[in-house]
This record gives C-alpha cells, sequence and structure tokens, in this order.
C-alpha cells in the first residue's frame, strides 16, 4: 500500500520507534487509572474500539452524544494526567511536521483487537480546529482509510504499522477517515492488539 500519499498528512515512519515501549509502559499506568471501555454511540450501538483518555480532557460518547469531558464518567474523577513523555512525542512529532508549539490538552487512546474497526468520520468536536492532531500507532499494523472534506471524495488507503506517527493539519484538518477491521496477527510489542493515541487541543484555548 501507498504510505506516503495522503493530502495534507505529514507521515513520520518509525518517528515513535525509539520510545515505543516507553509509550505502551504509560499506557498501561493510564489504563490502571482509567481501564478501556467500550463507549456507546448516539445512535445506540457499542463501538467495536474500546477507548480511554488522559490529560485535561477526554472524548466521550453515550446516548447524549460525543463530547470532551474533564471528568471519566466510569470513575467520576478527573482523567489521568498525560505522561510527559507523551506531550514530550506529540510536540517533536508536530514541529517536525511544520506545527511547534503544539500543547495538546487531550489524548484519546484507541484499543483494536482483530475484528475492529472505526467507520468514516470527521473530528469536529474539538475547540481548536486550526491546530494539527498527532497520531501514534503501536503494535499490529492497520489500514487507514483517508478522504476528503466530502463524504464523496476518493478515499486512498494508508498502511500504518508499529511505531508510525502521523501529524493531520491545516486544510485537511475536517478530512473523513477511519480504520479498517484489523486483521488477526501478533505482534511482539501489543500481542494481538493495535493501540492509537491521539494528541489534539479540544479546549478552544482556554
Ligand atoms: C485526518 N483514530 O480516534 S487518528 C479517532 O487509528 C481516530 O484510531 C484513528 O480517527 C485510529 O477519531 C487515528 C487519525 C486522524 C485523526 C483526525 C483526523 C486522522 C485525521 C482529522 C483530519 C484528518
Ligand atoms: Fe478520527
Amino acid at each position: 500500500l501507498p504510505r506516503r500519499s495522503a493530502p495534507g498528512a505529514h507521515l513520520l515512519d518509525g518517528f515513535a520507534l525509539p520510545v515505543a515501549a516507553g509509550l505502551l509502559q504509560a499506557v498501561q499506568a493510564v489504563t490502571a487509572a482509567a481501564p478501556f471501555r467500550h463507549l456507546i454511540t448516539p445512535g445506540g450501538r457499542r463501538m467495536s474500539v474500546a477507548m480511554t483518555n488522559c490529560g485535561r480532557l477526554g472524548w466521550v460518547s453515550d446516548r447524549r452524544g460525543y463530547r470532551y469531558d474533564p471528568i471519566d464518567p466510569e470513575s467520576g474523577r478527573p482523567w489521568p494526567e498525560m505522561p510527559a513523555l507523551f506531550g514530550d512525542l506529540a510536540d517533536r512529532a508536530a514541529t517536525a511536521a511544520g506545527f511547534p508549539g503544539f500543547r495538546p490538552d487531550a489524548c484519546l487512546i484507541n484499543l483494536y483487537t482483530p475484528g475492529a474497526r472505526l467507520g468514516m468520520h470527521q473530528d469536529r468536536d474539538e475547540g481548536d480546529l486550526t491546530q494539527p492532531i498527532v497520531s501514534v500507532s503501536l503494535g499490529l499494523p492497520a489500514v487507514f482509510q483517508f478522504g476528503g472534506p466530502s463524504r464523496r471524495d476518493p478515499v486512498t488507503n494508508i498502511d500504518l504499522v508499529h511505531g508510525d506517527v502521523v501529524v493531520w493539519g491545516g486544510a485537511w484538518r475536517l478530512a473523513h477517515h477511519g480504520v479498517k477491521e484489523l486483521r488477526d496477527g501478533s505482534h511482539p510489542a501489543t500481542g494481538q492488539r493495535r493501540i492509537n493515541i491521539t494528541f489534539r487541543c479540544a479546549g478552544g484555548g482556554r
């Protein structure tokens, strides 16, 4: 599959490899306080991808809608702090892609097991759409589908593997995107799992 042909996407191949083990350890610490859970969409469906968050704001979905919330609805407490290694990696990746001074306040952690998928969608719940999104892939490879601002725009498939970082910004911030059903497999770092960490500025500069 082509790995560098998505417009508006800065693919940093293997950028997170040197810190991958540390990232997975930090994910472990976050999930000890805020375990992965399958959220319910406003339409009443259970998402196949399990999610948790760290940082000031966490993305949540329930029957009432999608939103960023400073409180984990499962625990009633604030989300765990963003590990220093996370913020540092996000800033270094954003800088490498031409977006210096990236200070995300929201970090969503997605867990895929074989069969899990994320349907085509836009990320539009964030307060500051001028800031990029930084995404880190760990574990099993996935096929990322990248379209355009219109639902009818053509879709490019991108293979994302362990250690890849993608920075999405600028005019393509509202592009449609999704993740194809995860294929069976095993990765030395994560077993039968793919973990994706996304960093966003969700608070609109508060
Ligand atoms: C392109 N997660 O959580 S973020 C999500 O692999 C999500 O789990 C993906 O899409 C995953 O919402 C990776 C990739 C991403 C995020 C936002 C974008 C790509 C984007 C916004 C505009 C264009
Ligand atoms: Fe998304």
